[in-house]
């Protein structure tokens, strides 16, 4: 009886030290694509050009934009630059999370959609994929 009793203790703990590790966040890719032009019509910058593909993510751990910055609007530099889609590896993902497509500008960021993505979505303007 005391083994079963054990037993059951060590499932128990496998169940929910797997369950913990779920919640513990891990890095994935997220691969964005972008809408050929602005809500309003326009071009996404001067002269035709296309987006400068950037991203944020907020976890519960705060708010980290790839390839650099803290916030949407610090970003500097995109990842990919007059593009329409891209991809971001090592992406620190861990729910719950909102993503954050943005279109890096000398003046101010355009952002080009934002919401919760998990698999395939999406968000405003951009498309989405996160694995
Ligand atoms: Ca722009
Ligand atoms: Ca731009």
């Amino acid at each position: 009886m005391k083994k079963v009793i054990v037993l059951a203790f060590a499932v128990l703990f496998a169940v929910a030290g797997s369950a913990l590790a779920e919640e513990a966040g891990s890095t994935k890719t997220v691969s964005v694509k972008i809408q050929e032009k602005k809500a309003n019509g326009k071009a996404w910058d001067a002269f035709g050009g296309g987006p400068d593909i950037a991203i944020c993510v907020k976890t519960p751990k705060g708010k980290k934009c790839y390839p650099d910055g803290n916030d949407t609007m610090e970003i500097l530099e995109p990842q990919c630059r007059d593009a329409f889609s891209c991809v971001f590896t090592g992406v620190y993902i861990e729910a719950p999370y909102e993503i954050t497509v943005v279109d890096v500008d000398l003046a101010a960021n355009d952002m080009a959609g934002t919401g919760a993505c998990s698999g395939k979505c999406t968000l405003g303007l951009a498309e989405v994929e996160v694995k």
